[in-house]
């Protein structure tokens, strides 16, 4: 396979106008016609189409067969083509067969489409790149078992025909790309609203769900209604069409598709009551609703250049959506949940062989680069500007962007000149974020003159080892001084924008506070203010007193994280498991925070979560596996042990109303923080609990009971886990949970447990849901067995992934993930999963997906 560079842009040859697509669905074979107008853009003769997996039935151009062609493994090259050019070309596809759920597919017996990176070339022939943007008409003709055919745009005309088929015809009148293009044809239940845009706008919104799972959808609705009301209030952004639609199907590849006004889901992002979805789900649900919709101005309405550009749409996007978030719920909880995924899976990503730049450079498969750099360390980097630009500098950069970039498809670097532009300021150092792969390290040191009452603080910046940026990165660095009494000191506007926002520019820069009468402690990096690790020789008292009386919740949290970490470190050294005990002042301190039950509940629950094995492993080279585990569990059980009486009154005392209302969420939150610390010092009343609220008819108690009973490998854990596969085997969604918790399990059998779980009435490997709860659960929530000294966890997922090699690559290539970093394992586990590594790397139609990762792994 060919890497390609961003390097190589070149516009493409010709312009593309009025697409029209007619398609005759059929399983094994769909008959696709198109027609369109081809422009040369520089004199060119000829114009080569992307095109995959496709059967060619006729070419015509400008009304006449034509035979002048050529057809490649990549696409079908037309010659002899005049200045302009009437296009037309015939093929078929096999939907029915199409199980890499890419392109045009049957989900569960619904066709529908998923055409983002580059799927479209599984449907027709075409110009299948971001830049070569037209109008769309769609007709689809479909048996009437299938009432909805549907497509972007609006619905302009529909009939009968005399075969007993029927048809639609949709027509977009906002010119797009070939990836915002989908189709969906199927029987659904619908729930249907409106929601009146403020400029008077009437806009149908439609949802479309499978048969009898309408009461699950009324969420998802409540949270487009959001978001379009959010997006106007805050972006000052407006819908453009007047209708919405978001079909969610059983298989999908990703989370959701932003499709114009044609979203595609994920089931699973998309159903949710309280008897079968968690506080979480409800959440996430919210979350990637609002992320599809903006998607509609940052994507849709400007859209990517190019594929290295994608952090363009997905930055951006992902960075409106925690914004949508927080501004609807609690920004620190937001804020906690999107620093915990950059430092647990993107400084991961970025110390191993697949690490890249948000604007990556060279791809082979695009697919593969839909990733937590791109998305998360993107959005962090919007973010930054941001920080350092304030909100209302940041809204006239997007209002400039906007101005200059409707309709058009661009660059990373025409955001970043608008937001410059838009607001005088230099960004062109900042910029160096977009080449910069790896994670930036932030050295600090702190010194106090008491005769002056001077406390200065220099800092210094490094790069990663595989960074090719070596000049100095523009690192906006958050801080807050504290007094000896915990009262926040005032920080000069000289040396922080809004005393708070340090600007670093320099490989080294030190900054003087003066006129203070004691030693400050200080906050750094405070709300994660930039993607890097922080080095700084934190004492355990100073981070007790952030913990206590730094004026955000987010600091707070960090330093009690910080106080983990450090306990974690030691017990890892000293491997004196059976003899620790958690430390008196942090016992008390911790003591102290679980008996105030006045403040947020799920931000206390944050606080008394003890960083994962992902989050800490990164620290070590190799990763002391058994150790870390151990650690980890030995510190959580010291916190579950030293307050158990605070734990089982807390438990006791806290009533949820049942609803979705966060004081409610939140005492759910604590409840299954209690639970899961009181399953590991179980006595006869806890074991009443576990019971009890594993019997609950709300999800979030009911997996939080599992979860504890599962993690403490409780004696119930069994008995819970075989009632929960009784009750649920008729939903799938709430199987996964199931498959879960399976996955985490922690007793020796762990292993043949999963392989037998293959062939659960439930599973299905050609499903990408089952195989992430199976088994991305289990690489991601159980490193004991994952990572076996006997290799089994890691021949586990190879067999797996020689088997969806072919089925599905994307599946395939997103969960071997894991065993690309095995150079940060010792020798024994190094070989065990290199020896996986090989023995993909032989199969004989390795995909494109695997090859890249696995060639970048072994080189
Ligand atoms: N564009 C792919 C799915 C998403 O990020 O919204
Ligand atoms: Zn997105």
């Amino acid at each position: 396979p060919q890497a390609k560079y961003l390097h190589d842009y070149q516009p493409p040859t010709h312009a593309v106008e009025n697409l029209s697509l007619v398609f005759e669905l059929d399983p094994q074979n769909t008959l696709v016609t198109a027609r369109f107008t081809l422009t040369a853009q520089d004199g060119a003769t000829s114009v080569m189409l992307d095109g995959d997996e496709l059967t060619l039935n006729s070419v015509k151009v400008n009304g006449q067969n034509h035979s002048d062609y050529k057809l490649h493994d990549t696409g079908l090259e037309l010659f002899g083509l005049s200045p302009r050019a009437e296009i037309e070309i015939v093929n078929t596809i096999s939907p029915g067969t199409n199980t890499s759920l890419e392109g045009l597919y049957l989900s569960d017996g619904a066709y529908c489409t998923q055409c983002e990176a580059e799927g479209f070339r599984k449907i027709t022939y075409f110009l299948d790149r971001p830049d070569v943007l037209t109008t769309y008409q769609v007709k689809i003709v479909g048996p009437k078992e299938m009432p909805y055919l549907l497509s972007n745009g609006n619905k302009v005309d529909s009939g009968e025909l005399a075969d007993g088929r029927h048809y639609v015809c949709w027509e977009d009148p906002f010119k797009k790309p070939s990836y915002l293009f989908a189709l969906v044809a199927g029987d659904f239940d619908v729930l249907s609203d409106k929601f009146e845009t403020r400029s008077g706008r009437q806009v149908d919104l439609q949802l479309f769900v499978d048969k009898g799972n309408l009461s699950k959808a009324p969420h998802a609705m409540t949270s487009l209604k959001k978001a379009m009301a959010w997006d106007e209030a805050r972006f000052d952004l407006e819908y453009d069409l007047d209708i919405y639609m978001i079909v969610a199907v059983d298989f999908f590849n990703m989370g959701a598709m932003e499709n114009k006004g044609l979203n595609v889901f994920n089931s699973a992002c998309v159903l949710a009551n309280q008897e079968t979805a968690t506080d979480r789900d409800f959440h996430v649900i919210e979350s990637i609703v609002g992320h599809e919709y903006f998607h509609n101005w940052t994507g849709n309405r400007v859209t990517c250049r190019d594929w290295f550009q994608l952090s363009l749409k997905e930055g951006l996007t992902v960075f409106r959506d925690q914004e949508f978030s927080s501004d609807l719920g609690s920004r620190a909880l937001n804020r906690i949940d999107a620093v915990n995924t950059v430092r647990t899976h993107q400084f991961a990503e970025d110390a191993g062989p697949m690490a890249h730049p948000i604007r990556p450079q060279q791809v082979i498969e695009m697919n593969n680069f839909y990733t937590v750099t791109v998305y998360n360390k993107g959005a962090e980097v919007i973010r930054m500007m941001h920080t350092i630009l304030g909100e209302a500098g940041f809204q006239k950069g997007m209002k400039l962007y906007f101005e200059r970039h409707d309709g058009q498809a661009v660059t990373c670097d025409d955001f970043v000149a608008a937001m410059s532009d838009a607001n005088g300021k230099d960004l062109s150092q900042f910029k160096r974020w977009y080449n910069q792969v790896g994670t930036p390290k932030i050295s600090a040191r702190t010194s106090y003159d008491a005769q002056q009452g001077e406390f200065t603080l220099h800092l210094a910046q490094s790069h990663a080892d595989n960074d090719p940026v070596e000049a100095p990165l523009h690192i906006p660095v958050a801080i807050e001084l504290l007094d000896p009494q915990g009262q926040v000191i005032a920080v000069p506007e000289s040396i922080a924008k809004q005393g708070k926002v340090i600007e670093l520019t320099e490989k080294q820069q030190s900054f003087v506070f003066a006129g203070l009468k004691s030693e400050p402690v200080i906050v750094l990096l405070e709300g994660f203010s930039a993607p890097c690790t922080l080095n700084y020789d934190y004492q355990q008292h100073q981070l007790l007193h952030i913990a206590k009386f730094a004026s955000s919740d987010y600091a707070c949290w960090e330093a009690i994280q910080q106080l983990y970490k450090a306990e974690i470190k030691s017990l890892v050294n000293s491997e004196r498991f059976t003899e620790y005990q958690l430390p008196e002042r942090l016992t008390q301190a911790l003591g102290m925070l679980l008996d105030d039950l006045s403040g947020d509940l799920s931000i206390l629950a944050e606080q008394f979560t003890v960083p994962g094995f992902d989050a800490l492993s990164a620290d070590y080279n190799p990763v002391p596996v058994e150790q870390l585990d151990q650690a980890i569990s030995t510190i959580e059980y010291q916190i579950a042990e030293k307050l158990k009486p605070t734990w089982c009154a807390t438990y006791a005392q806290l009533k949820d109303d049942g609803s979705l209302d966060s004081a409610a969420v939140a005492i759910r939150t604590m409840k299954n923080k209690c639970l899961y610390y009181l399953a590991q010092v179980s006595d006869s009343q806890i074991q009443g609990w576990i019971q009890e609220q594993s019997e609950s008819h709300n999800m979030t108690l009911k997996l939080g009971a599992l979860r504890a009973a599962v993690n403490a490998e409780h004696v119930l854990t069994q008995l819970l886990l075989d009632d929960f596969d009784k009750q649920w085997q008729s939903d799938l969604l709430v199987m996964d949970k199931w498959f879960a918790l399976q996955a985490s399990r922690r007793d020796d059998n762990c292993i043949d447990n999963i392989l037998s779980l293959y062939s659960h009435p439930c599973f299905d490997k050609a499903n990408p849901n089952r195989v992430r709860a199976l088994i991305g659960a289990f690489t991601r929530s159980n490193p004991r067995h994952f990572h076996r000294n006997d290799g089994q966890g890691y021949a586990l997922l190879g067999d797996l992934i020689a088997e969806l090699n072919q089925v599905n690559p994307q599946n395939a290539s997103r969960i071997i993930t894991p065993l690309l970093s095995f150079k940060r394992f010792d020798a024994t586990r190094q070989g065990l999963m290199k020896a996986q590594l090989e023995k993909l790397a032989r199969l004989p139609e390795l995909s494109d997906d695997l090859y890249e990762k696995i060639d970048k792994a072994l080189n």
